[in-house]
């Protein structure tokens, strides 16, 4: 059960955020980005989530994607080691955010040479799925599972092979339902999984959001927003168009604990 997100506001810096076009091309407009993130952030709220909304840094282009520089869990939390230059600043200000929260006893770090973004971090109950891709190395991923390990949570190791991060990819929603790629229903760590997998046309709805029991869809993706409502979801659709512009999606605007 989440109680609380921490999000960040976009940037007007948000249009030279990196972009590998894999969900679609163009570059964000701000003042749209803005109306759109208001919106995410109200509706985290309307599910009774307390959300600290950050203050913009136009330091970082890329910074409203707070779940990159952090994964938060109960017990602890991890301060990442984000892999471009562009993003690595922003570990350095995530953690005074985070230390409202945790304790300094109960944050850790990913150090060089490790590389890690929260993107790459999927949780199933007490086992974290860590995708291996261009922003997550084997040594960021071991420095993770030995922080965790700690804390009582297991790790495995998944390749990234399609873009991104791994929860573009494959998304757990909860009762051992998962949202897949073709590529990723073969996965042999996801075999136990109740897999469901999303047309390559709505690849970008993959990455939804199951908040407390609702299930937030990106919008215009009726095919997947059907699969999840089959399944017995409520389901709340969300206009992230400016953000899919720059790769970003419904998990990556939001820390959530
Ligand atoms: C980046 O390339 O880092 C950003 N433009 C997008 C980050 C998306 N983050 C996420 O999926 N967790």
């Amino acid at each position: 059960m989440f109680t609380k997100a921490i999000t960040k506001k976009p940037c007007k810096a948000l249009i030279d955020g990196i972009s590998t076009g894999q969900f679609c091309e163009g570059t964000p407009d701000y003042e749209a980005a803005v109306k759109q993130h208001d919106n995410y952030v109200e509706t985290l709220r309307q599910l009774g989530l307390e959300v600290t909304d950050l203050e913009a840094d136009e330091r970082f282009p890329d910074s409203c994607f707070v779940e990159d520089p952090a994964v938060v869990m109960e017990g602890c939390a991890v301060i990442t080691n984000p892999a471009r230059d562009s993003r690595n600043g922003e570990k350095y200000e995530i953690i005074k955010t985070i230390r409202k929260f945790y304790d300094d006893s109960q944050i850790f770090h990913i150090e060089v040479p490790g590389t890690m973004e929260g993107g790459d971090v999927m949780l199933v109950d007490k086992h974290f799925y860590v995708g291996l891709s261009d922003r997550t190395n084997e040594e960021g991923a071991k420095q993770f599972s030995d922080i965790v390990s700690k804390f009582g949570y297991t790790t495995t190791t998944v390749p990234v092979t399609e873009g991104l991060h791994l929860k573009d990819f494959a998304v757990y929603l909860e009762n051992n339902n998962i949202l897949v790629t073709s590529v990723m229903n073969d996965e042999p760590a996801f075999k136990d999984f109740n897999r469901f997998v999303v047309d390559p046309d709505e690849l970008y709805a993959i990455n939804s959001l199951n908040i407390n029991g609702t299930v937030l869809v990106p919008a215009g993706h009726p095919k997947t927003q059907k699969i999840i409502e089959n399944l017995g979801y409520p389901v709340m659709l969300i206009d992230t168009t400016e953000f899919k512009k720059i790769d970003g999606s419904l998990t990556c605007l939001s820390l959530r604990f």
